[in-house]
């Protein structure tokens, strides 16, 4: 391996912070294979070159980035890494702090000498966010076989793109997408790291956690259909605007939501067709995020919310119709792997999150695990996302710490 390339997270991450930015929103936009998140892929491919990794996308999107300096067969691999991909008008940390982490902690490992017994992968994964298709953690899914890849293939963006047509446009067959066998069979356990989208470590005042649990979490899609009109020439009781159940429907979204214990639902995304000033939409379509640690009560949830929506429809003399576009149950991380990350870092707290990550769609096949770094503002998913240089670091180090103790035992 050549000379190790003396980084910190801070300048990996100043060297990426103005791929993606976004003007309208603020933050960055990077929805998967975009101009940004291309280049983010470049970024990635350049610095592992420049570790003399070996590299390879495979056939969903993921890059793979090898560190095996003793030649060692691709088995029991330990893999760490995250995505670059972000939803509109993100933070910077959210996805690359744990790419950059990764190489840095490499680094670190070179530095210190450190002899690895079985391969690492340094790994990128494709639609994390789910925010260009609408299926979070997208890649992460095809790998494991948990998405059909003839769903996957018909996945349309905002522009009309189908993911296919995507893929190919990349280099990637769509017709060889889906369950990884191989890749698979080499993944020994997967460690990621990623900056915490809440303030447990600001309360707490350290800069580092381990992940205990994901909280399930689904997304849907309503589309209320009315009839579109002149805003000027239609009297209020000539019309069935959808707009109307709609926004009854985010209202009792929250209304629901406080009902239950400890719920999460969301509406961010509200899209009125054809979306004229002085145009009656004829159609809205409203995407729905509900989050639950009982599966079941989340369940509850989304049908109080589709019988509120359909008699708010009913009401207008509006349509509606509900389409889940993803739902993955809550995770708890292998308390086995949990419990030896506790070891290697001494008095580090364990935090739940109520984030989906790619780690929680491989903890059903490998022993996963995640880090935690602090965030002071808590926030994220937007441009208020933020992490300290020391902290950075310390999370660099702390990821070292990790993957020596699983590559060297
Ligand atoms: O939506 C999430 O929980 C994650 O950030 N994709
Ligand atoms: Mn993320
Ligand atoms: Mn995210
Ligand atoms: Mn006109």
């Amino acid at each position: 391996m050549p000379a190790p390339v003396a980084t910190t997270v801070t300048s990996l991450m100043s060297a990426i912070a103005d791929v993606g930015t976004d003007p309208v929103r603020g933050g960055y936009s990077r929805p998967v294979f975009s101009v940004a998140e291309l280049s983010l892929r470049e970024w990635f491919l350049s610095e592992a070159a420049a570790r003399g990794l070996d590299t390879e996308t495979d056939r969903n999107g993921i890059i793979w980035a090898w560190w095996n300096p003793g030649g060692l067969p691709l088995r029991d691999a330990v893999v760490t890494g995250s995505h670059l991909d972000s939803v509109p008008g993100g933070g910077a940390f959210d996805g690359p702090l744990g790419v950059a982490s990764a190489l840095v902690a490499l680094d670190l490992m070179v530095t210190r000498g450190v002899r690895p017994r079985r391969p690492l992968a340094l790994t990128v994964f494709p639609e994390e966010e789910g925010s260009r298709f609408g299926r979070a953690c997208l890649g992460s899914l095809l790998l494991t076989g948990a998405m059909d890849p003839r769903v996957a293939a018909g996945l349309v963006d905002d522009d009309g793109v189908t993911f296919a047509e995507l893929c190919s446009a990349n280099g990637l067959e769509p017709a060889y997408l889906g369950r990884d066998d191989e890749a698979l069979a080499r993944l020994g356990c997967f460690v990621e790291l990623h900056v915490e989208q809440g303030r447990g470590l600001v309360d707490l005042g350290g800069p580092v956690a381990v992940a205990s649990s994901i909280l399930g979490h689904g997304r849907w899609r309503l589309t209320f259909t009315g009839q579109g009109n002149h805003a000027g020439t239609t009297q209020l009781a000539d019309r069935r605007d959808p707009m109307i159940p709609a926004a009854r429907t985010v209202l009792d979204v929250r209304r629901i939501a406080h009902v239950h214990r400890g719920a999460r639902a969301t509406v961010g995304r509200l899209v009125p067709t054809p979306g004229g000033t002085n145009v009656i939409a004829s159609r809205v379509d409203l995407w729905l995020d509900v989050r639950h640690p009982d599966d079941a009560v989340t369940e509850r949830i989304v049908y109080e919310i589709s019988e509120a929506a359909a008699s708010a429809a009913l009401r207008e003399g509006c349509g509606v119709s509900m389409v889940e576009e993803s739902l993955s149950g809550s995770v708890d991380f292998d308390r086995a792997l949990r419990d030896r990350l506790r070891v290697d870092l001494p008095g580090v707290p364990v935090l739940p999150t109520g984030a989906g990550h790619d780690a929680g769609v491989l903890a059903a096949h490998v022993p996963t695990a995640m880090l935690f770094v602090r965030n002071p503002s808590g926030v994220s998913h937007s441009p208020a996302e933020h992490v300290e240089d020391a902290d950075a670091e310390s999370g660099a180090e702390a990821l070292a710490d990790v993957l020596t103790d699983l590559l060297t035992s």
